[in-house]
């Protein structure tokens, strides 16, 4: 829930009964009655859920065995950008996870911002060349580095930051909200395979001495390892790849766009060096993994490039 006085006090509330089954999640707008004074044992109620300008959503595809497991969730409503962090070394960036992570800030309509952390240990030539189609804006994060130049990105909107673990995102979060007091270089007690329905939490940023207006809200999501897509269908799949959605035009109707369709006119895309020929590989990993032929969890399968995987 995020207040709409910039400064206001927190208040706390509880859905209340005529909210039915909706759930509220980070993010949401809602309408509040009672004491919301803020003050000290005051309690409110959450009245109404304003309509979801976005919602980021996931399938749960890494949970297949259970039924609460296969839900589709909403993870943040409402959110404008979605950042993800990736480390340049430490652990080494993996496009498949960038671009599963693309697919579903298209899918939510949010625009994607790529954050390369540990800048310090590597240069960022190899991943920024893998989509200089896509004109991605992205910024670098070195320890020493200021961040003017993210906190210039977030400023006015309510962002989300997703990562591996390990990327360095407690670091970079502590270093944008002070306050926050994440826990750094610890695996979250929120463990692989346990569900999560509280896994996002909303930050404010604090106000900077220069800046002028809202400096903007950060989402951290510790629970959330990656998007599940299997929510996503196949043509808005290709949305995460707009370098590839061009080269479409020349299938046969309905193509499945697989490697198996001899029709399919992506492989001349690629081919013709229209796009890159690792982002038509990790496009149908996704196409696979979304169909149930393949394990979402690709860096396994894919030693040979040490860029892909999810
Ligand atoms: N060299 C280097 N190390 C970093 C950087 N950012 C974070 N780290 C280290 O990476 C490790 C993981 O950081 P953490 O913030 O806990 O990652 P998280 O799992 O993504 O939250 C810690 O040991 C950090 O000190 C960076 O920019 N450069
Ligand atoms: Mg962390």
């Amino acid at each position: 829930m995020l207040p709409d006085a910039p400064d206001g006090a927190a208040v706390t509330a509880m859905r209340a009964r005529e909210l039915g089954r909706k759930s509220v999640v980070v993010g949401d707008r809602v309408s509040l009655v009672g004491d919301v004074s803020g003050a000290d044992g005051a309690l409110a109620r959450i009245v109404r859920i304003a309509e979801r300008r976005s919602v980021l959503r996931r399938t749960a595809d890494d949970d297949e065995n259970t039924a609460e497991g296969r839900l589709e969730r909403v993870v943040v409503a409402n959110a404008d950008q979605l950042v993800i962090v990736s480390a340049l070394a430490d652990p080494p960036p993996r496009t498949g996870f960038i671009d599963r992570c693309l697919v579903a800030a298209y899918d939510a309509d949010i625009e994607p911002l790529l954050c390369l952390t540990k800048a310090d240990l590597a240069g960022p030539a190899q991943v920024v060349g893998y989509y200089t189609e896509l004109e991605l804006p992205y910024v670098l994060v070195r320890p020493d580095s200021d961040l003017d130049a993210l906190r210039a990105l977030l400023a006015g909107r309510v962002s989300v930051l997703v990562g591996h673990s390990g990327v360095g995102k407690s670091t970079l979060v502590n270093r944008l909200v002070p306050d926050a007091l994440r826990a750094v270089g610890v695996v979250s007690a929120i463990g692989r395979g346990r569900h999560t329905s509280t896994s996002a939490v909303a930050l404010r940023l604090p106000r900077t001495p220069d800046g002028d207006g809202d400096p903007g809200w950060i989402v951290d999501t510790p629970g959330i390892r990656s998007f599940g897509l299997a929510h996503v269908s196949a043509e808005s799949l290709l949305h995460g790849f707009p370098d590839l959605v061009e080269g479409t035009v020349d299938c046969p109707p309905n193509c499945p766009h697989t490697p198996d369709e001899a029709d399919c006119a992506l492989d001349a895309w690629v081919a013709a060096g229209k796009a890159d020929p690792r982002r038509l590989a990790s496009y149908r990993r996704l196409l696979a993994s979304r169909a149930g032929e393949g394990d979402p969890r690709e860096a396994e399968r894919n030693p040979g490039d040490p860029l892909a995987g999810s």
